[in-house]
C-alpha cells in the first residue's frame, strides 16, 4: 500500500526587512499560534486556519517602524511557498474550488484553481485606513504574494461590504473555505487532461 504522503511544511525565510518562520499542515485541524506584531493580521491568519482547518505557525519579526508593508507581504510570500510545498503531490486533489462568504454587510467570492499557474484577480475596494498597524491596502499585496509564490489561480471578487474589517475578514475566511475544498483528495490521479500540473 501507497504511503500517506505528507502535506505539511516548515519555511524560513530572513531578509534585512523582516524575520519569519511558518509552519502549515493542510492536514491539521485548525489549531492556529500566530505572533506577527500585527494583531489585525494575527486575528486574519487564525481565521484562515480556522476555517480551513489547517494547523498553522506564524512567528514573525519585522520592521514596522518603517510600516506593516514589508512584513504583511513577506508573510504572503512564506504561506505560498509553505502551500506549494504542501500540495507538491498534485495526485488526486480537488483542484478546483470556491466560496462566497458573508461576514455582515459584507459579501466576498473566491475562487481558486491548483493547476500551477499563477494569477491573482483582486477586485476588493476597501476604505483606505489602519487597522491596529494594519494598512488595509497591503491586503492586495499580501495576495499578490501568496499567488505568486504558491503558483495559484485565484479570483478574489467584493459583492458588497463597507466595513475595511469586514470585507477583509470575508476573504480570509474565504481562503481557508477555498484551499481546504481545492487541496482535499477526492479523486485518483491527476486531475488534469495533461496528465501533469
Ligand atoms: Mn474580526
Amino acid at each position: 500500500m501507497k504511503e500517506k504522503q505528507k502535506r505539511s511544511s516548515e519555511i524560513r525565510r530572513k531578509t534585512s526587512e523582516t524575520n519569519i518562520m511558518l509552519m502549515l499542515d493542510i492536514d491539521g485541524s485548525g489549531r492556529a499560534e500566530i505572533d506577527t506584531g500585527i494583531p489585525f493580521l494575527d486575528h486574519m491568519l487564525s481565521s484562515f486556519a480556522r476555517h480551513g482547518r489547517f494547523d498553522l505557525t506564524v512567528k514573525a519579526k519585522g520592521d514596522l517602524e518603517v510600516d506593516c508593508h514589508h512584513l504583511v507581504e513577506d508573510v504572503g510570500i512564506c504561506l505560498g511557498r509553505a502551500l506549494a510545498e504542501c500540495t507538491r503531490h498534485k495526485e488526486g486533489i480537488a483542484r478546483f474550488a470556491h466560496s462566497i462568504i458573508c461576514m455582515d454587510e459584507a459579501q466576498v467570492i473566491l475562487s481558486a484553481d491548483l493547476g500551477g499557474r499563477p494569477y491573482l484577480r483582486f477586485d476588493a475596494d476597501m476604505p483606505n485606513e489602519v487597522i491596529k498597524g494594519y494598512h488595509t491596502p497591503v491586503t492586495e499585496d499580501f495576495f499578490r504574494a501568496l499567488v505568486a509564490n504558491s503558483f495559484m489561480n485565484l479570483h478574489i471578487k467584493k459583492d458588497v461590504g463597507l466595513n475595511a474589517h469586514h470585507i477583509i475578514e470575508a476573504i480570509f475566511k474565504a481562503l481557508g473555505l477555498v484551499l481546504h475544498q481545492a487541496t482535499r483528495i477526492t479523486q485518483k490521479g491527476i486531475p488534469s487532461t495533461k496528465g501533469s500540473i
